[in-house]
């Protein structure tokens, strides 16, 4: 029984409430009346977490006992936001919880908004992440999660009096975080810089010297919904190595003895705050090393349990790599079997080929990773050999292919000559892998099409594959939008559809009753309502819930066109300041939400915030305007933000440049909560309104395969701005004439559209217009037409659940199956 301390039922409230009180005078040593809020938080969390830890134990002895092929999600971030409702959510206790902080005294609503985000990560990529892990839980796949755990995740987002982004550490770790668990005695040693050996007649060379530090693992459990299993997210923390120093106990340098390498500290300090930029920083390879190798010494110490051949290997493992962040580890594995295991070059070459796939993210030429040769020689001199090997042996390959295509072989080799020399990191990791795919259909032919061209003729179609990105409904629909759920569940007579999102579609039917259209348009006031009383308390800004809210929530960046959006307000509101009164009287009102954070050395990014909090300023205090449009620019966005703007959406702002936005995942909670899209043919839009039907959406804007021309044109036939869009040269007249501050701050974010606009903003200006202008139609003309064509949406969403996307990985490529841990 002493084993079974920590078990309560499910639904046993009073054991729940014991629970919670037993860690508030043990875990928190306070007295069981002294609770104040946060410790209420902390004690309940600590509570949900012994239920973690019971299931992840379990998970980890049938995993262990069973030995099947596991699956490791490698990826430099994970943007999990709170753990405290998603985990009751997921264990099914969510009630028993309610109930047990209600008897203690409190509302389990203030628990819940104590708990810091976990935001180790920038955008979508990291959000990306925390959905498949929570998916590889809920469909019982043997799967792990690989990442760094940085003492600082994304930085605090405040605006200034002006409007300007400012910069603040987020110290998620001063509390203490009841969701990990650190393993001290889990710690793998990790070399740096040193020199390199040849070990004569062999492949072997012997890597010694420079650096060395410790990589420590701490453990976070994530249950997955309606199973016992609970997968795992082990983070790095990097440690100096604290060994008994001879040398300078020998010296009587006691202090130098302790003395932790500064260097060694800052390696898992911070989270790089980019997304979809590139910079060649030493500090970036040290986190990304530290992260592959410990990672693949802990995979690897796990095989070796199984006393098994390394040619079985490939049976055993499977390495996702998100992105090429991780792609160091494909030479880290290549160097462990030849150096350590004394695998020959070849043998070592073909277990290697068979262990890794990679998921590319952006086709933007920026955002790709390309290390200095220089620097990667300096930091890890051994790898960098092996990828010269490497990509000799590729390039003999593709030679004997196409003998004397010397254009060929500069195209596609993996060190990109020149002055300075680079390692192409993608091309490394199309070479390394068995499987490369993109993030939605569109995204996935244009990686093959355009900068993969090259490696598809040489490793054939079948070496790359699409599988586009997906979206837990656990969080992004159960946790966030409780009413919709139950409404949800309520209609179609069980939860099933938590599990099987393809089920929504039976709802489908249900947007011809007038009765389910009202219970869903209530849904969606309620939860408008909701997100404006947030606004008006923390901003002071009053929103009218009748309007349209349109929200565009995601990074800041020039492709995902931000500016667009401003500039069609400051469009609307000059026709609103023109229009008489009653012609006032017939204009639909809109409110525009924005939320996204520009990384700090982004200026053009920077000084579009600057320009819709300026506009916000003016145009929600103009008395002509009244409430027929607001803009709301809501500082420090975040997942637990997310969860409160989305539910709200009436339209989700989706208008990057076609061809850019590889995916897109917000474009999928938005619908999913009954949003109409609005948006370009681009990334998952477009299957997203191939499932919900095009009537449903409002699509505009240049296609793809007419970007090219029309940017070509912009660049070498300029046409002056009034005649490309003369709706467009009147904003921007406006803008000049200092009417959102001094005349002149803004000149080189409009200089970017007067000169090349790269990303197309002037010429689709005038379609996104008539965008707006149907769905002014709509919401002014048919509102039960509009809740339709919610529902529709919603209920249309079934396949961009992460279970979808996460099984097709499964089945696809990874090649494991589901290992669900028995009731009993
Ligand atoms: C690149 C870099 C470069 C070095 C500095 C830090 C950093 C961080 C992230 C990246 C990769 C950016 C790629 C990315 O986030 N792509 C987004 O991935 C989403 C998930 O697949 C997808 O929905 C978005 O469309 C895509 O922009």
């Amino acid at each position: 029984t002493a084993l079974k301390a920590n078990d309560v039922d499910e639904d046993d409230v009073q054991g729940v409430a014991n629970t919670i009180v037993r860690h508030v005078t043990t875990s928190l040593a306070r007295q069981a009346g002294n609770m104040d809020t946060i410790a209420a938080y902390q004690a309940t969390a600590l509570s949900v977490r012994d239920q973690l830890i019971k299931r992840w134990n379990e998970t980890t002895s049938y995993h262990t006992a069973r030995a099947p092929k596991r699956i490791y999600y490698f990826s430099i971030e994970w943007l999990i936001g709170r753990s405290l409702d998603n985990a009751v959510l997921n264990l099914g206790m969510k009630n028993t919880y309610e109930d047990a902080s209600r008897k203690l005294g409190f509302n389990f609503e203030d628990l819940l908004n104590e708990e810091r985000d976990a935001a180790l990560g920038n955008g979508g990529l990291g959000r990306l992440a925390a959905c498949y892990i929570d998916s590889m839980a809920t469909l019982s796949l043997p799967g792990w999660g690989y990442g760094l755990r940085y003492n600082y995740g994304i930085f605090k987002q405040m605006l200034s009096k002006t409007g300007e982004q400012l910069e603040a550490p987020d110290p998620w770790l001063d509390r203490e975080n009841p969701w990990e668990i650190a393993r001290l005695d889990v710690a793998y040693p990790i070399r740096f810089y040193g020199n390199v050996e040849p070990v004569a007649n062999s492949d072997k060379a012997v890597w010694s010297g420079g650096m060395e530090c410790l990589a420590v693992a701490y453990d976070t459990p994530i249950p997955g919904y309606a199973t016992k299993n609970c997968a795992n997210i082990r983070l790095w923390s990097a440690k100096p190595v604290q060994g008994f120093d001879l040398n300078s106990f020998n010296a009587g340098n006691y202090e130098a003895s302790v003395h932790a390498s500064s260097e060694v500290g800052n390696i898992t300090q911070v989270l790089y705050p980019n997304d979809n930029m590139y910079q060649g920083k030493l500090l970036r390879l040290q986190q990304q090393y530290l992260w592959c190798s410990a990672s693949l010494q802990d995979i690897l110490r796990r095989f070796t349990k199984l006393e098994l051949p390394w040619t079985q290997l490939p049976d055993y493992i499977c390495i996702q790599m998100n992105d090429t962040h991780p792609t160091i580890v494909i030479a880290e594995l290549m160097r462990i079997l030849i150096d350590e295991e004394d695998i020959s070059y070849d043998q070592a070459w073909k277990i290697t080929t068979k262990v890794f796939a990679y998921t590319n993210h952006t086709v933007l030429p920026e955002a790709l990773e390309k290390w200095e040769v220089s620097l990667f020689e300096k930091l890890l001199p051994r790898h960098l050999q092996i990828i010269y090997r490497i990509n000799h042996d590729f390039l003999q390959q593709v030679a004997k292919r196409w003998p004397n295509d010397n254009d060929r072989l500069a195209r596609m080799s993996i060190i990109e000559e020149g002055t300075p020399k680079y390692v192409r990191m993608a091309y490394l990791a199309i070479v390394g892998s068995f499987k490369v795919n993109g993030v939605a259909e569109l995204h996935s032919q244009l990686l093959q099409a355009t900068i993969f061209k090259d490696f598809v003729e040489f490793k054939g179609r079948d070496h790359f594959t699409n599988v586009t990105n997906g979206i837990t409904p656990r969080r992004w629909l159960l946790q966030c939008n409780p009413e919709l759920s139950a409404l949800i569940t309520h209609s179609l007579g069980s939860e099933a559809w938590l599990t099987n999102a393809q089920l929504l579609k039976n709802l489908i039917p249900m947007a011809e009753q007038k009765e389910f259209r009202k219970a869903f348009d209530i849904i969606k006031q309620n939860n408008k309502r909701r997100l404006a009383e947030v606004i008006e308390q923390e901003l002071g800004i009053t929103l009218n819930p009748r309007s349209v809210f349109a929200a565009q929530i995601k990074r800041m960046h020039e492709y995902k066109r931000q500016t667009l959006n401003i500039f069609a307000i400051i469009h609307r509101y000059l026709e609103i300041k023109k229009a008489s009164p009653a012609d006032r009287k017939k204009i639909q009102p809109w409110t525009f939400i924005f939320a996204g954070k520009a990384a700090p050395g982004y200026y053009i990014a920077k000084l579009v915030i600057r320009l819709i909090v300026n506009v916000g300023k003016i145009v929600n205090n103009d008395q002509d305007v009244g409430d027929l449009l607001k803009v709301v620019f809501i500082p420090d966005y975040s997942v637990s933000i997310a969860e409160v703007l989305i539910p709200a959406a009436d339209i989700s702002v989706q208008i990057s440049t076609a061809g850019t936005e590889a995916s897109g995942t917000s474009n999928m909670k938005l619908a999913l909560n009954g949003a109409l899209l609005l948006g370009t043919v681009d990334g998952a839009n477009i299957e997203i309104a191939e499932d919900a039907g095009e009537d449903q959406c409002f699509m505009f804007g240049y296609l793809n395969d007419q970007v090219q021309q029309v940017r070509y044109n912009n660049s070498y036939n300029p046409t002056p701005l009034e005649q490309r869009s003369p709706e467009l040269a009147a904003v921007f007249k406006h803008i000049e004439s200092g009417a959102f501050g001094d005349a002149g701050i803004y000149d080189s974010l409009l200089k970017t559209v007067y000169e090349h606009d790269y990303y197309l903003v002037s010429n689709d200006f005038g379609s996104y217009l008539a965008a707006q202008k149907l769905v002014d139609e709509l919401w002014g003309g048919d509102p039960e037409e509009w809740t339709r064509k919610a529902i529709i949406t919603s209920c249309s969403m079934g396949d961009f659940s992460s279970d979808r996307s996460v099984q097709d990985y499964a089945d696809g490529i990874w090649g494991v199956e589901s290992e669900r841990v028995p009731d009993n």
